[in-house]
């Protein structure tokens, strides 16, 4: 069945007009004025909302082992809550287990994965660089639409690979077609100062932060860039948090056009303050990299304003604060007795990035409409090979559409998300800007708050080549 989705004013990262659209098989047919409502289209009013692409989120940790810890949204809820949040497409972080392919990874990725109910891509997170997986990043780009390969320097003996195994992850990628993601800090450095601050006694949550200074942020960022540049490979730092990353990257800009820096919502509207909260309650901002001071949060955004950074994403990585109702695996109170350094690391945000970044860019900052599409879903749609399918709003393009009224004021409150989290970090947000409809490939799936979708009806999104803009 046809849809037309009449005088919204349609915005990507290059357009803003009042007209209408005519979807049909899933996909964007036309777009024009006063397009006729023939035999038995379905009619969408969108006279005063904003028409925008659905949001493309390329962090997300969606129902994934973390050491002694489990994220607690299943791929069903995590991307029913993006849903509403505006978001129709997600890039997670499948993983290679220890003496295993990265392909047996994926395998179980994509076993995981079958309950999404908006499109889905993997990223491919390296750890055990024996040469048969190293050799198997070939058939991970090119058979299997895997166009990134994720690098950790920070998580000794659970995640971090050494330099070594970050050149040559490189220089795959760079003849495969693929790009890079790192998550840049100095593991072995941020080590030694959790060692020392658990022996001395400090395990209250704000030592999450006061063991991660941004030096050592910023240290491993201009390591990654410089090992990137080497070897020729496109580089997307994830989650820069800090002025000394930024400027990195920044200064990588001015010389390549292969260097990208992401952040993330939470970066922009929070700081450090969060983990001194009383009792136990910091546990719930532990995540990594942490928090920063205002001075920081001010240098993202200006980073934001001048073009170095090219995405805001969330790092969606929810653990429940309490352990009851989904146990102690899923919570962050596995941290309360021992310290700081137990608490799992991550925090939730795929349902709200795109109304606190509205409220918090477009309408207090000023940041265009144009510049706010192009960072949460051209960019990334772009940087990871999903682009024009997903991304923008042009005729052939998936009709993933957001109807979103610019003016609505509300609350955001945990108590009334649609993920399995069991807090928001912007709990109280009072923000302007809230979704009203989303449509995956043509299907209304979001209507105000009535869940229209299922399980299952998302599709693996096989990607081309990604790392460039
Ligand atoms: N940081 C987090 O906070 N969680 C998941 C992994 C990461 O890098
Ligand atoms: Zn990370
Ligand atoms: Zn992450």
């Amino acid at each position: 069945m046809a849809t037309l989705i009449k005088g919204g004013r349609i915005v990507t990262a290059i357009d803003d007009y009042v007209g209408d659209i005519l979807i049909e098989d899933g996909k964007v047919r036309t777009l024009g004025q006063d397009l006729p409502a023939e035999g038995g289209v379905d009619v969408h009013d969108a006279s005063g909302l904003l028409v925008m692409p659905g949001a493309v989120d390329v962090h997300t940790h969606l129902d994934w082992e973390f050491g002694t810890a489990r994220t607690v949204d299943t791929f069903g809820t995590g991307t029913m809550a993006a849903a509403f949040g505006g978001t129709t497409s997600v890039i997670d972080f499948a993983n290679q287990r220890h003496g295993e392919s990265p392909l047996e990874g994926l395998e179980d990725w994509h076993r995981r994965c079958a309950s999404r109910c908006v499109d889905v891509g993997a990223h491919m997170i390296i750890l055990d660089p024996f040469p048969q997986a190293l050799a198997d990043l070939r058939a991970l780009a090119q058979d299997e639409g895997v166009t990134s390969f994720k690098l950790f320097m920070a998580y000794p003996n659970v995640l971090m690979v050494d330099d070594g195994v970050c050149f040559y992850v490189m220089r795959e990628a760079a003849k495969h077609g693929a790009v890079v993601c790192v998550h840049a800090e100095n593991g072995y450095a941020i080590n030694i100062l959790v060692e020392e601050a658990v022996k001395a006694g400090n395990l209250a949550p704000k030592y999450h932060y006061l063991t991660r200074p941004p030096e050592l942020e910023g240290e491993a960022t201009a390591r990654a860039i410089t090992l990137a540049e080497y070897a020729g490979a496109p580089l997307y730092v994830v989650h820069v948090t800090c002025s000394q990353a930024l400027d990195a990257v920044a200064r990588a800009r001015d010389r390549s056009d292969l260097i990208h820096g992401e952040t993330c919502t939470q970066y922009l509207f929070l700081t450090q303050q969060e983990l001194e909260r009383p009792g136990f309650h910091g546990a719930k901002y532990v995540f990594t990299p942490p928090l920063r001071s205002q001075e920081h949060q001010d240098e993202l955004w200006r980073g934001l304003h001048r073009g170095d950074l090219s995405a805001v994403s969330t790092d969606h990585c929810p653990f429940c604060f309490e352990e009851e109702p989904h146990g102690l695996k899923f919570s962050k109170r596995q941290g309360e007795k021992e310290g700081f350094h137990k608490i799992p690391n991550g925090g939730p945000g795929i349902e709200h990035r795109i109304p606190v970044l509205f409220d918090g860019a477009v309408k207090k900052r000023g940041m265009s409409l144009n510049r706010f599409v192009e960072l949460v879903a051209t960019n990334p749609a772009k940087l990871f090979g999903i682009y024009p399918k997903k991304g923008t709003i042009a005729v052939g393009s998936d009709a993933d559409i957001v109807l979103f009224d610019p003016e609505q004021r509300w609350t955001i409150r945990a108590a009334e998300q649609h993920s399995r989290v069991d807090y928001s970090l912007f709990e109280g947000f009072e923000v302007q800007g809230r979704v009203k409809k989303t449509f995956l490939r043509g299907d209304l799936i979001v209507d105000g708050d009535q869940w229209l979708g299922r399980e299952g009806m998302g599709a693996f999104l096989k990607r081309g080549e990604s790392g460039r803009l």
